[in-house]
């Protein structure tokens, strides 16, 4: 009785043992978390419900801010986007790069596949590193044909998995990119892109407009594919083109299969979503739906997105053990070049909050932007005011797995991402179009720079360009209405020696592979 007892025993362990080598690849759960950074495309200070809108309802993104960390002094580093993604995946300040900055389509790649950056980091710590949404970082290097391996581009920086639009919803080629290749292409029929001039016999939102069923404002009068005139030149390839309306399904179903695909390994996912960026064209089920033209209905497409991921994630019963960061590439903008409604049927609602400026703009709401943070059961639920950047994440999140970051822009704010201290950056520099700003404590000073016409058409959209000094104290005026600079002459050679001193600095570059 009492062998047998013994013999069942050991069985039973046998089996135990057995059972656990046949788990799929055991993970520390503590410390290495899924990371996933939502990152949307335009996104205002002032377009979310969570941020204070009013007018327009982000119920699943609401919840998210308000389960973690919302901080109120988030940053991208520069008012478009190209920089701001150099930015964060690489951890250099874009404006040490001459090429950061808005590319073509056909632009060849800027990040130096040497470069330690973002995803590759997270790979030597054992992630599994996917990409999928907007990419506007350049791919190939200098002569592409985009009918064959499109490379480098995303798998060679660091992304193990990638499916991407080349640059923009508004610039061809308006095909989607599957791990360097282009989805759909017939071989009969190849593709062929320019950006300086057109085809033979290819119409244009110029020339054609009959053939536009949205109409263009300014730019955009290039290639026409759905009825939407782009930027750039593009023929052929037409088996390959996306539908329009369909963008947001196709990459929520990317990221979702991506999940399902690699629950079971630490993954890292840069969700890269197009919405609000031009041309806004909302999926049918989402029409109408915001009351503010195509611009409120994407921001409501974009928010359904979130909540469909969100749920997957509840799904995999890996909600808990994900680490979430969500923001925006640069802030808002209304008339970007199609005439949308989206000035005209704005209403009350405020997209750049309090801020001033938008989108191109030095001023606040060019770069201030949402920026949350959320891991279920790890992260108190707080309003944060202290200031980050996105190009911190590269040096946090090597804080959290432990990995050396070489030494760069990026600061390790992994206490204050995680809502566990409030002590966020003491100083930032921004940029918008190449002319930088300093920010330092509360103070921002934006040197005099050619006055540029406030992109006659963007309708109040500022540069923050003026031919004098510039000098805010954010805490006392966050709108920016008063220049202090000739007030506090003493602030302001302070600041401008600092600055100065800030970007000459160059960090470290540690080459690696
Ligand atoms: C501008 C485009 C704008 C948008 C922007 C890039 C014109 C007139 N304007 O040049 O529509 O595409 O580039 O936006 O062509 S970003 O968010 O990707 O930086
Ligand atoms: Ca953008």
């Amino acid at each position: 009785m009492y062998n047998s007892k013994k013999y069942i025993g050991s069985f039973l362990f046998t089996i135990l043992l057995f059972l656990t080598a046949c788990m799929p690849q055991t993970r520390d759960k503590e410390i290495k978390p899924n990371i996933i950074i939502l990152y949307l495309d335009d996104l205002g200070y002032g377009d979310l419900s969570c941020y204070g809108a009013t007018e327009i309802n982000t119920p699943n993104i609401d919840k998210l801010a308000n389960g973690g960390v919302r901080f109120t002094q988030g940053y991208a580093t520069s008012a478009t986007c190209t920089p701001s993604r150099y930015g964060m995946l690489t951890g250099e300040y874009p404006w040490r790069n001459s090429n950061a900055r808005i590319l073509p389509g056909s632009a060849p790649l800027i990040i130096d596949t040497n470069r330690v950056t973002l995803p590759k980091m997270m790979k030597k710590a054992g992630y599994h590193t996917g990409v999928v949404g907007k990419w506007h970082l350049g791919l190939g290097d200098g002569n592409l044909d985009w009918n064959g391996e499109v490379t480098p581009g995303p798998n060679q920086v660091g992304f193990d998995y990638s499916v991407i639009m080349a640059a923009t919803q508004d610039r061809v080629p308006t095909i989607y990119i599957e791990n360097g290749y282009g989805v759909g292409l017939d071989k009969n029929d190849p593709i062929q892109v320019n950006y300086k001039k057109n085809f033979e016999r290819e119409p244009t939102g110029k020339d054609n407009p009959e053939l536009t069923t949205m109409k263009w404002h300014h730019g955009h009068n290039n290639s026409i594919v759905n009825g939407i005139p782009r930027i750039g030149f593009m023929k052929g390839g037409k088996s390959a083109y996306w539908s329009d309306v369909d963008i947001a399904d196709y990459f929520l179903n990317k990221a979702k299969n991506y999940i399902h695909k690699h629950k079971n390994q630490p993954f890292f996912l840069y969700y890269a979503m197009q919405q609000p960026h031009v041309p806004r064209t909302p999926h049918p089920r989402f029409v109408g739906k915001s009351g503010m033209g195509p611009r409120g209905d994407v921001l409501l497409e974009a928010d359904w997105c979130i909540g469909e991921l969100i749920k997957t994630l509840e799904d995999e019963g890996i909600l808990e053990n994900t680490l979430i960061v969500f923001s925006s590439d640069n802030g808002p903008v209304l008339n970007d070049g199609y005439n949308d409604e989206a000035v005209a049927k704005l209403g009350k609602h405020t997209p750049a909050g309090v801020l001033r400026g938008g989108k191109y703009s030095l001023l606040e709401a060019g770069t201030r932007v949402p920026f949350f943070t959320y891991w279920k059961g790890k992260i108190e639920p707080k309003v944060s005011d202290a200031m980050v950047c996105q190009i911190d994440l590269m040096s946090s999140l090597g804080a959290l797995l432990g990995q050396e970051v070489p030494q760069s822009d990026s600061q390790n704010m992994l206490d204050v991402l995680l809502g566990k201290s409030e002590l966020g950056r003491e100083n930032l520099v921004i940029e918008a179009k190449r002319n930088k700003a300093y920010r330092k404590d509360n103070w921002v000073l934006i040197p005099p720079y050619p006055k540029r016409p406030s992109i006659q058409t963007n309708v109040n959209i500022e540069t923050g360009c003026d031919s004098v000094y510039q000098l805010y104290n954010l805490k006392e005026d966050l709108e920016q209405k008063h220049n202090l600079a000739t007030i506090y002459p003493e602030k302001l050679a302070e600041l401008i020696a600092e600055f100065k001193l800030v970007i000459k600095k160059k960090p470290l570059k540690e080459e690696s592979k």
